[in-house]
């Protein structure tokens, strides 16, 4: 038998187990501007209405009374850890799948733990001892059914299907609820009448891979109750992604082309600390009308350079026609190969290949030094390596200010940050011990030069006495204007 232990509104029963004030009350936890999304709702927020990925202006507008608090993902992947560790004691099989959620393969544990039903209140009463969190087991056959059984009386539940009620799980599981049916999918089940996981069985083979590719066999075979995933302790990652919701939204090219390269960085990153080289890239963007796109491309060399993974998500960037203002960008690697493992080279190497392997070097060199260092100033130094292709950038320039005088009200900074704001600049200013404000400019040079002259002339209570300026090399990593403290 397979168990699925999934936690209760995780992050948000942590918050609450931690303050006892938000107990009983509608609490989500989410960041605090207003375009953020809802990371966890508790129960009591869920009577609203309010669930993940909703905006937080959203849930707000649902229930006023909302308790909104920040989080630390630090003390949730600490209790992730000793979930996980409880989970280890019952089965040496345990595949965790996300922070609060695990698969754990029984079978054979019986002598030990007892029945399903008993392994699983044990577990729960031990997360309960020790953590003082809910969570709701499910136990099946087979993994997916267990994933969905954990669903099915949440929170605090504990669903078991023994195999002789598998079939008719199956034959009225409505369709919508199997993973990896999203919303796409739906419309063709729609198109051919499947309500239900049973009704899948009306069709053969060929007809559900002609409609829904290979998503098809496996949709065949989970209708007569095969999953043949297996739980694998250490099962590998399947793909590495970085995505944020911006604090405005975008439409600017090179914004998204700045912000693209952040989340590469993020991305490439990742992938050479795990020592894997990807070969599929994609982008996600979503619009300020929150509908959304997804774009990947399958490549024929196997990389790990974040510049690498930059240009492929600029091409597919650049590859669409966008018209509508963006809110959210994501980069995304997968089809992974370990590093070691020998990669058989083109014969004809490209002048790109080499590119991508230098910049490999550079990037694993700087990954060290970041690792040594800290990643404040060298994240920074890492990014302004990169040489954006001429193909695809405006002009970006950036020059560095430092304003003398009677500049350090909290009205200049203020303004200054306004004005530039208004001009479409990104950098930041801030005060200098000696009395003098230094700033950073970035954007065109028409807008720079606007900004140099607004500078000149000072803000409300200042007075400006000199403005020394230098160009220095623009930092497309660098998308927001900041007051810096
Ligand atoms: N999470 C997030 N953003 C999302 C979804 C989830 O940051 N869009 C985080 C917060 C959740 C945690 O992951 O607490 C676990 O996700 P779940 O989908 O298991 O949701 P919950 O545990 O919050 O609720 P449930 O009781 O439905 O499992
Ligand atoms: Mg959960």
């Amino acid at each position: 038998m397979i168990l699925h232990v999934d936690m209760d509104a995780f992050f948000a029963s942590v918050e609450q187990r931690d303050n006892p004030d938000l107990l009983g009350k509608p609490v989500i936890v989410a960041g605090h501007s207003s375009r953020s999304v809802v990371s966890a709702a508790s129960y009591e927020a869920r009577k609203f209405g309010i669930h993940s990925a909703m905006p937080v202006f959203q849930a707000r507008q649902r229930c006023p009374h909302l308790i909104i608090q920040p989080g630390s993902r630090e003390k949730y992947a600490r209790d992730s850890r000793k979930i996980m560790a409880i989970l280890r004691q019952f089965s040496p099989l345990v595949e965790p799948v996300s922070i609060d959620e695990a698969f754990l393969d029984i079978t054979g544990c019986e002598k030990l733990i007892g029945t399903p039903e008993q392994a699983a209140k044990k577990i729960k009463t031990e997360i309960v001892n020790q953590l003082a969190l809910t969570c709701s087991v499910g136990a099946a056959p087979v993994r997916f059914l267990a994933k969905i059984a954990s669903d099915m009386d949440k929170p605090d539940g504990l669903t078991i299907i023994c195999p002789e009620a598998m079939a008719q799980v199956i034959e009225t599981l409505p369709i919508s609820k199997v993973p990896g049916v999203g919303a796409r999918a739906m419309a063709q089940m729609k198109s051919l009448q499947i309500k239900t996981l049973g009704d899948v069985k009306k069709f053969d083979l060929k007809i559900l891979t002609n409609k829904f590719g290979s998503f098809g066999q496996r949709l065949f075979q989970l209708a007569k109750g095969i999953d043949p995933t297996p739980i694998e302790p250490e099962r590998p990652r399947k793909s590495i992604s970085a995505e944020a919701t911006l604090s405005r939204d975008i439409s600017d090219p090179r914004d998204v082309q700045s912000v693209l390269l952040a989340q590469a960085h993020r991305v490439g990153k990742a992938l050479r600390a795990g020592n894997q080289k990807c070969r599929k890239v994609s982008i996600k963007l979503k619009f300020s009308d929150f509908s959304q796109i997804s774009r990947s491309k399958t490549l024929e060399t196997w990389i790990c350079s974040s510049n690498a993974i930059f240009d492929q998500a600029l091409f597919l960037y650049y590859n669409l026609n966008i018209t509508k203002r963006i809110r959210l960008v994501g980069v995304g690697v997968s089809e992974f190969q370990d590093t070691e493992k020998p990669i058989q080279r083109s014969l004809f190497t490209d002048q790109n290949q080499e590119d991508h392997r230098q910049w490999e070097a550079v990037d694993r060199a700087m990954d060290s030094v970041l690792a040594k260092f800290g990643p404040d100033v060298l994240n920074k130094a890492n990014l302004k390596a990169h040489k954006v292709s001429p193909k695809y950038i405006g002009e970006l320039c950036a020059v560095e200010v430092t304003i003398t005088g009677r500049v350090q009200g909290v009205c200049f900074r203020h303004e200054t940050h306004l004005a530039a704001q208004d001009r479409r600049l990104s950098g930041y200013v801030r005060n200098m011990p000696d009395g003098s404000v230094q700033a950073l400019f970035q954007g065109t040079q028409e807008n720079i030069q606007d900004m140099l002259a607004w500078c000149r002339k000072g803000a409300t209570f200042s007075e400006v006495k000199d403005v020394t300026t230098r160009t220095v090399l623009a930092d497309p990593a660098l998308t927001h204007f900041e007051i810096r403290y």
